[in-house]
């Protein structure tokens, strides 16, 4: 299990060109399909749980437990206010036991012999799990390999555009000097702006589930 603590901004025309200058090396490009489910109540999403198959795998972003990351200035806590850090859990069993823990199995398990994607089939449709969204992303990822940090741009088949700095730790990692090393690339990149950035999940609901939107907004989870 990983956490990701990210920072996401506002990604211009010029965004290539600057993170050429501060020596960030161009990774590659990729695209992805994503799959989000959650039950029609939307159980997990009012929980802040993500559930996502990408490229045929299955992931879950759920929050980190609310630590503060020892914040001891002014600075350390805009920083911590600009990013959100989640946990990332790719392991099917796990994400499954999660899920359980939210979501009580509707229906009892089956007696009967299943190959691992009729099981995975079955887990879906037992937890009453449907995809509420679906979207494709072309992801072109930088390295600036000094400090350990990522950045991403990514363009979504429903036309938004957003960048994301990222620190992928391992669980217990350094959170504060994750936050300093997205602060000190923000300061590099020439970000301004003390507001958070939406993401693509964001956009993709103010447009689609307007009125699940503005239920995660109210519970303070968007
Ligand atoms: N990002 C911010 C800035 N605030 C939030 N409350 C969330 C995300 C909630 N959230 C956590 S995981 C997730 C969402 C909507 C699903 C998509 O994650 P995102 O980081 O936007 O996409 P990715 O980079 O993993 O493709």
């Amino acid at each position: 299990m990983s956490v990701e603590v990210e920072r996401k901004f506002v990604c211009t025309a010029d965004t290539v060109k600057t993170l050429e200058e501060i020596g960030a090396v161009f990774l590659g490009q990729r695209q992805f399909c994503d799959h989000y489910f959650d039950t029609p109540k939307f159980d997990l999403t009012l929980r802040d749980m993500w559930l996502r198959k990408r490229k045929g795998c299955w992931e879950l972003k759920c929050p980190t437990i609310a630590d503060k990351a020892g914040e001891t200035s002014r600075e350390q806590s805009k920083a911590a206010a600009m990013c959100s850090r989640y946990k990332e859990i790719t392991n099917l069993p796990e994400i499954q036991l999660r899920v359980k823990e939210v979501i009580k199995d509707v229906c009892e398990d089956s007696e009967t012999e299943t190959s691992p994607s009729q099981e995975e089939e079955s887990w879906i449709i037992r937890n009453n799990l449907v995809c509420f969204a679906e979207f494709t992303t072309v992801r072109r990822s930088f390295s600036l390999k000094e400090e350990g940090v990522q950045v991403d741009l990514d363009e979504a088949d429903f036309g938004f555009h957003v960048g994301e700095i990222e620190v992928l730790l391992s669980e217990g990692g350094d959170v504060q000097s994750a936050l300093e090393k997205i602060e000190r690339t923000a300061g590099k990149l020439g970000l301004s702006g003390d507001k958070r950035v939406e993401g693509k999940m964001h956009a993709y609901l103010r447009r689609n589930h307007p009125e699940h939107f503005a239920k995660l907004l109210s519970e303070h989870i968007l």
